[in-house]
């Protein structure tokens, strides 16, 4: 059963039946009832299956990319002088307001592709490049039309506390009572919204600001995403924990304390490898206290036009093993089953278990640690999305 030491809750031998979409039996093909031989057989030769993986954190749709920001940080520039440059969030923010939302659905399905093809089968989007109500819901509903484009889950995220745009420098309070919880109610009204997010940080947004986003979310009935302590330690897992969140993201900077609260509240840890090694960070995330007290461990690729340009939930995985310590095992969990728990979704998608969509990613690996070990090889031999594919 166990293959490299460690478990996987692999089945050597293993069988499934898929009816209408869904996961209708799982387990050693020799105790396969006799109720599924009816249905048409495939033979996967001895590939691993796992569950289709799930990238619970992205910043997928955007306009314009940042190519010669990342050469003028190459060259020394600053942060500050970056954004002097025109570079920065707020020249995200800028293209993204000039795309329209075919532009924006055109240039997003390449990025969609690229991590379809590592077998993806859920998505989180993120809106906070629009940082206006209109851009905003542009974003979302173009992250939507993306889930009808392509045989896969897509679950939109409101980030309209992401960044505070220039109409609104030096006023943050007022761009969050003008724009993102009126933003929010209308988005929301609209179907756009399945999670909300912020960005706490003294760079973006103060507990107190994100707080209020919250109470308007929860008022909503939405659940609730932060990044959290990315760059400094501002509390805003703990706030996050309180507010019986999904996820507190990145957390290289978490205490004792944000761990403590997170494991009280249930709350997920989604790591982002992808920026921890964009921006050369050194502090690592605390891996250990986050194990101890039994935090879920999710991974996703955070990809953005910034700081985590990856397409490549593999690479995430290797990341993950490499710059953090987490093992195989931990990064394969991390992009399934708990980055289904960190999008709400444990009872729908994130393991091989009757009752489940079958959204399944078929491997031509010998055995499951292969796919965090190989750097820039792909191995998906198929990929189904609700029992298609
Ligand atoms: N943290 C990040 O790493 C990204 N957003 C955030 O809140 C950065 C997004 C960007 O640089 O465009
Ligand atoms: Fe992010």
């Amino acid at each position: 059963m166990t293959k490299g030491g460690a478990s996987y809750g692999l089945i050597e031998n293993g069988a499934l039946a898929l009816q209408a979409g869904r996961i209708a039996w799982v387990g050693p093909a020799d105790e396969l009832p006799s109720d599924y031989s009816a249905l048409p057989q495939q033979d996967l030769e001895g590939r691993l299956v796992t569950p289709g993986l799930i990238d619970c954190h992205t910043h997928l749709v955007y306009g314009g990319d940042r190519a010669r920001e990342f050469e003028l940080r190459l060259e020394g520039a600053s942060y500050e002088e970056v954004a002097k440059a025109g570079g920065g969030i707020l020249s995200t923010m800028q293209a993204t307001r000039e795309a329209s939302e075919d532009d924006l659905v055109a240039s997003a399905l390449p990025r969609l592709d690229a991590l379809m093809d590592e077998g993806v089968t859920t998505v989180e989007i993120k809106s906070g490049y629009g940082l206006n109500i209109e851009d905003e819901k542009k974003m979302l509903s173009a992250a939507r039309r993306l889930g009808k484009e392509r045989a896969i889950r897509v679950e939109t995220t409101y980030l309209g506390a992401h960044a505070l745009p220039p109409e609104y420098k030096g006023e943050s309070d007022a761009y969050i009572d003008e724009v993102v919880l009126p933003g929010l109610e209308s988005t929301a009204a609209d179907g756009l919204v399945d999670a909300v997010d912020g960005f706490c940080e003294n760079i973006a947004f103060s507990t107190e600001q994100i707080e209020r986003v919250f109470r308007k979310a929860r008022d909503l009935d939405l659940p609730l995403k932060l990044h959290a302590e990315q760059l400094s330690n501002q509390g805003g897992t703990e706030l996050a924990a309180h507010y019986g969140a999904l996820s507190a993201d990145h957390l290289e900077y978490l205490d004792a304390a944000g761990v403590e609260a997170m494991a009280q509240a249930g709350t997920v840890a989604v790591l982002l490898p992808g920026a921890f090694y964009t921006l050369r960070e050194t502090q690592l995330p605390p891996l250990a206290l986050l194990r101890q007290a039994g935090v879920p461990l999710a991974l996703a690729t955070d990809c953005n036009p910034g700081s985590s340009p990856l397409f490549s939930p593999l690479l995430v995985m290797n990341m993950a093993c490499t710059l953090f310590r987490m093992t195989p095992e931990e990064a394969l969990a991390g992009l399934t089953r708990e980055g289904a728990r960190a999008l709400g979704l444990s009872d729908e998608v994130g393991t091989l278990q009757a009752g489940k969509r079958a959204d399944l990613a078929i491997w031509d690996v010998e055995e499951p640690a292969s796919l965090a070990y190989r750097i820039g090889f792909n191995p998906l031999h198929r990929r189904i999305s609700g029992g298609e594919g």
